[in-house]
């Protein structure tokens, strides 16, 4: 449909985040349409939760992936598709457990595609189990006497891989999420958008964020000064942590011996004997 949604009948419960992110895309998609990238430049993968869903309900092409597997299908996307623009939105379980490794790796090669990050700090679709994200002493349906680990941080972790493009939104604030969903996806080179998106049914964090977020005055102009910014204590910064203009992954694979669709279809043909 025009204004982007689908058919599909939403689940998500009253009062999710996630409704918040769902909005900010859509506005974000038609920002970008205004500026000349339509949306068959677009292509989306999402991981699975209740994150996932918004697969169901954006009316984009796209790759609905297995759980953990939402970065490393945007990657084969890319790779093969250089010119699309691929979005990937994914959950803090799905990224940051189940699919860790995609994710760092896909930050330290600095390639081309954009993650949000559903930030809700628990395992939603499975019904409140411990993320990588939650905190030390949650209590969920894995953890009911208090989860003893401490969280990762999606943003110094992220800083450290090497993604060239990292900021921090809110699904309270939808303006300046669109804003950001915009910057990371024209930015060149790997996106990072930690998006705090509360739990309502098993980790409803807006008390605990509404007094302690902040907005960035400007991002920071080292990833020394972003990381500082990522470990502050008293604040919740949003905006554009960090943004550098590192040349992507793709631009610095060699172009020599790259053969035409066409030949490799024909290799593969011959390959398989058909
Ligand atoms: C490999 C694998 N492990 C576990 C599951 C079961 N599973 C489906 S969704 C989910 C939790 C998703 O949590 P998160 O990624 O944070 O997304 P949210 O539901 O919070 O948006 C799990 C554990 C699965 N589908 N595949
Ligand atoms: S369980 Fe949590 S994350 Fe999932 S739809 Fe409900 S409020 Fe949203
Ligand atoms: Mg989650």
């Amino acid at each position: 449909m025009d204004d982007l949604t689908t058919y599909a009948s939403n689940t998500w419960c009253v009062g999710c985040g996630d409704f918040g992110i769902f909005q900010a895309i859509k506005d974000a998609v038609k920002r970008l349409e205004g500026l000349g990238i339509g949306r068959d430049r677009l292509i989306m993968t999402a991981g699975i939760g209740c994150h996932g869903k918004i697969f169901d309900y954006l009316a984009l092409s796209g790759f609905y992936s297995l759980h953990g597997r939402a970065v490393s299908t945007a990657q084969g996307i890319k790779i093969a598709n250089p010119d699309l623009s691929v979005i990937c939105f994914e959950g803090d379980g799905s990224a940051f457990g189940e699919g860790i490794e995609h994710l760092i790796f896909a930050a330290k090669r600095n390639i081309d595609v954009t993650v949000f990050l559903h930030h809700n700090s628990v395992y939603g679709l499975t019904t409140g189990q411990a993320s990588p994200l939650s905190e030390k002493g949650f209590r969920g349906r894995s953890t009911p006497r208090g989860s003893q680990d401490p969280p990762l941080d999606p943003v110094t972790l992220m800083l450290d891989s090497g993604a060239s493009f990292i900021g921090r939104g809110y699904t309270a604030k939808l303006p300046q999420l669109t804003d950001l969903m915009v910057k990371a996806i024209l930015h060149k080179g790997f996106s990072f958008v930690d998006i705090i998106q509360p739990c309502v049914s098993f980790n409803n964090t807006y008390t605990k964020y509404a007094p302690i977020v902040e907005d960035l005055d400007r991002p920071a102009s080292t990833r020394e000064e972003a990381w500082m910014i990522a470990q502050r204590k008293d604040k919740v910064p949003l905006g554009v942590i960090y943004g550098s203009k590192e040349a992507p992954w793709e631009r610095q694979v060699p172009k020599g011996g790259q053969m035409s669709k066409e030949e490799r279809h024909k290799r593969i043909r011959s390959l398989l004997g058909a």
